[in-house]
């Protein structure tokens, strides 16, 4: 199980050039915290690191330790190496990057292997992955700081630890962290109790959208521009919400449409509670993501796109009974 990270770390020593850290589009506590975690615990090892992404970093994430180093993408310099966290390449950046070289370490799947890549789809947080990577190459560097970017990865993409992607060996992992410095309590409050109230505005205007379809099994929500506009919140703000639908008892699929600013593209978010594969509704419409967490983009009118997602779900939905109805 530890070899696969030796040839990352002897990769990572033996760099003495330029290395950008960077992740994913719409960026998450788990891209976010992984590349802090990483950019901290180089900048220790001596390696000349730089932190960059494409948006600006979610107010959550603005006590994460380091966060003021986050620079915008397009950088205007070269680099020797580039590690991208928590996306299986530089297509998810949605930024240019110049780099030499490309590692990543990421728990998606996708992309073709290279051998310095640290891709385990089975780790329920990329922060998982840094960690264990940071802890065979020296767990004594692991502070404080570091500890709290992993465990910020950690808890949001386990929903705090209660998604099926948790098991014994997350909450192993949860109280090295803790045994580091990382604080549950504060770092929770952090994230998920500072609400402005225009966000909770933007969720009623959101929640009264909720439908529900096929006896109940889908449930679906829509955020409208003019809601996030006349509320004066960000699309960031939407983070979470599509949870409410899928919270709904005997919904086996949950989804949530943005209008994007064009008004003609709509962000998908789809979540599913461990039957349904909901990356296969997504992959129907060129996006991707885990087994109960999947995203995509479609470009039509409101009710068209809500229509063809539901009938993808339905789709799918009677496949998952079928298979069951033959076990
Ligand atoms: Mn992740």
């Amino acid at each position: 199980m530890e070899i696969e990270v030796v040839p990352i770390i002897e990769r990572l020593k033996v760099e003495n050039g330029k290395i950008l850290l960077t992740t994913h589009e719409n960026p998450d506590g788990d891209g976010i915290g992984g590349m802090l975690a990483l950019y901290k615990f180089l900048k220790k090892k001596g390696k000349n690191v730089t932190c960059a992404m494409k948006d600006d970093v979610p107010y959550i994430y603005n006590f994460l330790p380091n966060v003021d180093k986050i620079k915008k993408l397009p950088l205007d310099e070269v680099f020797d190496l580039a590690i991208v966290v928590d996306a299986v390449g530089l297509h998810r950046v949605k930024a240019p990057v110049n780099a030499r070289e490309v590692i990543r370490i990421d728990h998606h799947i996708g992309g073709e292997f290279n051998g310095c890549d640290f891709i385990d789809p089975n780790a329920p947080s990329t922060t998982y992955l840094v960690c264990k990577l940071l802890r065979i190459w020296d767990e004594s560097s692991i502070d404080k700081d570091i500890a709290t970017c992993i465990y910020t990865g950690l808890i949001t993409d386990t929903g705090s630890f209660r998604y099926n992607n948790v098991d014994k060996n997350t909450f192993e992992v949860a109280k090295f962290l803790v045994e580091k410095g990382a604080d549950p309590f504060y770092i929770s409050t952090m994230i998920f109790e500072r609400n402005k109230p225009n966000v909770i505005q933007l969720l009623t205007k959101t929640l009264s959208t909720l439908e529900l379809y096929y006896d109940g099994k889908i449930a679906s929500l829509v955020v409208k521009r003019d809601f996030i506009e006349t509320t004066g919140t960000d699309e960031e703000d939407t983070e979470g919400f599509v949870n409410y639908a899928r919270s709904i008892e005997g919904v086996e699929v949950a989804f949530i449409m943005i209008q994007k600013p064009d008004r003609k593209t709509w962000r998908v978010s789809l979540r599913g509670k461990g039957k349904v594969p909901v990356r296969d509704i997504a992959k129907e419409f060129d996006g991707g993501g885990h087994r109960d967490a999947a995203g995509c983009r479609v470009i039509g009118e409101e009710s068209e796109v809500k229509r063809k997602i539901v009938e993808t779900a339905i789709k799918y939905i009677n496949q998952y009974e079928t298979e069951k109805a033959l076990v």
